[in-house]
C-alpha cells in the first residue's frame, strides 16, 4: 500500500482558553446526564438521527484505520422478539447456574435479572460487531489491529452521540452472544462486541441511585 497524501489539518479551530474551559465544563455536564435506561418507551426513533449518529462513531480513532466495527441497526419487530428470545435463553442460564456468586453478587445492587423486555420494546436494537479480521476482494484474510480497543472507543462515540441527540442506551451483553452471527446473517470474521438499545425512556423510567467516582479516584496526574 502507498503512503497517503498529506493534506492541511482544515477542521481544527484553536478556543481561547476560556471558552475551552466553557466547552470541556458543558460537555461534563451533557454525560454527566447521560444513566443507562432499561425502562424503554416504545415511541419510533426516526432513522436518519440514528444514521448520524453512526457516523459519528465511525470517525473514532483505530488500529491503522481498518475500522473494524460493523453496526447492524434492528428494528424489525420479528427480528428484535428472536433477539430476545435468544438473549433470555442465555440470560436464565447465566443468572441460574453459569454465573459465579462473587459476580451475581457484583451485579445484585442494579436488580438486573434474566427478563429482558426492552429488546423487543426499544425502536432499535444496534447491533455492534467487531471484525476480528478483514476480508480482502480475492478473499485473503487480512490481519487487524488492535480491534477491541477500537471498537470499544467507536461504541463510546455512539453511546455519547445518541444522548447528545437525545436518547437514551442501555449497553446489553449477553453472553455468550455468538446466535447474533446466525440471527443476523453476519460472517464468521465478524464477533459480537454488545446490543445498544436505543429508543426514548419510558415516563416513569428509575435508575439505580449509584454514582461516578471523583476525579481524586481516577485519575493520577504526574507533573
Ligand atoms: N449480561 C447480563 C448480566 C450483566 C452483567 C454486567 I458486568 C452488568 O453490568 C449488567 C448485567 C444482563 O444483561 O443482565
Amino acid at each position: 500500500m502507498s503512503v497517503a497524501e498529506l493534506v492541511p489539518l482544515d477542521g481544527w479551530r484553536e478556543k481561547p482558553v476560556e471558552e475551552m474551559r466553557a466547552a470541556a465544563r458543558s460537555f461534563l455536564e451533557l454525560v454527566r446526564r447521560r444513566r443507562t435506561v432499561r425502562d424503554f418507551s416504545d415511541r419510533a426513533v426516526p432513522r436518519d438521527v440514528l444514521e448520524d449518529c453512526l457516523l459519528a462513531a465511525g470517525t473514532a480513532p483505530n488500529g491503522a484505520n481498518r475500522q473494524p466495527w460493523r453496526f447492524v441497526v434492528v428494528g424489525d419487530p420479528e427480528v428484535k422478539r428472536r433477539i430476545r428470545e435468544e438473549a433470555e435463553e442465555e440470560e436464565r442460564a447465566f443468572y441460574h447456574g453459569r454465573a459465579p456468586q462473587e459476580w451475581l453478587d457484583a451485579l445484585e445492587h442494579l436488580g438486573t435479572d434474566e427478563h429482558k423486555p426492552f429488546l423487543e420494546r426499544a425502536p432499535w436494537l444496534i447491533v455492534v460487531f467487531a471484525e476480528s479480521y478483514g476480508v480482502t476482494a480475492e478473499g485473503a484474510r487480512e490481519k487487524n489491529y488492535y480491534v477491541t480497543e477500537s471498537v470499544g472507543i467507536a461504541t463510546g462515540i455512539l453511546v455519547t452521540a445518541l444522548h447528545h441527540a437525545g436518547l437514551a442506551t442501555l449497553t446489553h451483553t449477553p453472553s455468550p452472544m455468538k446466535f447474533l452471527n446466525g440471527l443476523l446473517g453476519r460472517p464468521e470474521n465478524e464477533r459480537p462486541f454488545l446490543i445498544l438499545v436505543v429508543g426514548y425512556p419510558e415516563a416513569d423510567a428509575r435508575v439505580p441511585a449509584i454514582t461516578k467516582k471523583p476525579l481524586e479516584d481516577i485519575a493520577v496526574f504526574v507533573e
